[in-house]
């Protein structure tokens, strides 16, 4: 009996935890800084507090801003062979038909990617380059001299260099499912608009997790897609819920949770903290470049590995 009592505490406290946090830390909406920060002041108000911002006037100066047209990329990379990541209905690294299932990572050459995304070729599927792992470096350096290889004061304020410098170029049919990683994530848009639904990591007694078999999708001889089991693989865990149309009936405690909504538009910069939840769509053809700096695991990282703990067992997960 004191053990039931003391579970219904611990659940009340996680309940309390999410407005408890969001009136101490959070606005409603994602605050602009008019100009890059000094790295001290960026890790001060921003970093070490775990708060998103739009920073813009930080990447105007970048030549890509206005050299990555289409006529540009496809003389520069245009016969390249790149990855691309093809699925049916535009969710990669999704839960689809109870599993986590990954895109079919296509090899082609990026003229053609560009012809799918400027509709000079139809196909019925969804293509996204978003190989992530520095792909803006491995896959197409002939692009980094447009950018910069790192964002200097964030460099400065974090002490070290990105872990990956990722280059996101896609229709706007692709989405992002819901997820969250340890990254310190400067988000760039090049060229159109990216969408993104934000949590706080405090929302995390509010957010569904359950355990999937991994899949990917491969193409069969008729072009139709097939989910194929990777069999050997662990189950992941993964977010089941659209933040768009949540099943409130299946997560009834997501209607507490409060999504922060932005637009970030070509010319800004988002400030995407470690830990915070994020689901991401653009405009059609939007071209980005992100950069992942690794988090510290300090006792933020902690906290948080607590209250997911604590969510877990709470839930029987
Ligand atoms: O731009 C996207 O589609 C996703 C970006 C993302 O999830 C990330 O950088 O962690």
């Amino acid at each position: 009996m004191a053990e039931a009592a003391a579970l219904r505490a611990v659940r009340g406290c996680l309940a309390a935890f999410p407005r408890e946090a969001r009136e101490l830390g959070w606005t409603e909406s994602v605050p602009y800084l008019d100009g890059p920060p000094s790295p001290l002041e960026f890790y001060r108000e921003w970093v070490s507090p775990n708060k998103p911002c739009i920073i813009q006037n930080a990447i105007i100066h970048w030549p890509a801003l206005k050299k990555w047209t289409s006529a540009y990329l496809r003389e520069v990379v245009g016969p390249k062979v790149v990855s691309v990541a093809v699925t049916p209905n535009g969710y990669a690294d999704a839960v689809f038909q109870d599993r986590f299932v990954m895109p079919e990572e296509r090899q082609m050459p990026f003229a053609d990617f560009l012809d799918i995304v400027e509709k000079k070729v139809t196909s019925p599927n969804v293509f996204y380059v978003q190989k992530q792992c520095s792909n803006l470096t491995e896959e197409f350096p002939e692009l980094v001299c447009d950018v910069q290889p790192d964002i200097p004061w964030m460099s400065e304020a974090l002490g070290k260099k990105p872990d990956a410098v990722n280059f996101w170029l896609g229709e706007s049919a692709a989405v992002t499912s819901l997820h969250k990683d340890h990254y310190e994530n400067l988000y760039c848009v090049i060229s159109g608009e990216k969408y993104f639904l934000l949590h706080p990591p405090s929302d995390r007694p509010f957010i569904p997790y359950e355990l999937y078999q991994p899949a990917t999708y491969q193409v069969a001889e008729d072009g139709s897609f097939e989910i194929v089991d990777e069999k050997s693989a662990d189950k992941v865990p993964w977010i089941p819920l659209d933040p768009l149309n949540p099943n409130l009936e299946q997560y009834p405690e997501y209607a507490q949770a409060k999504p922060l909504q932005c637009t970030v538009r070509a010319g800004e910069m988002l400030y995407l903290p470690s830990l915070w939840f994020h689901h991401v769509q653009q405009s059609h053809g939007c071209i980005a470049v992100n950069y992942w700096y690794d988090m510290e695991y300090d006792l933020k990282y902690s906290y948080y590995q607590l209250l997911d703990c604590l969510t877990k067992t709470v839930k029987g997960l």
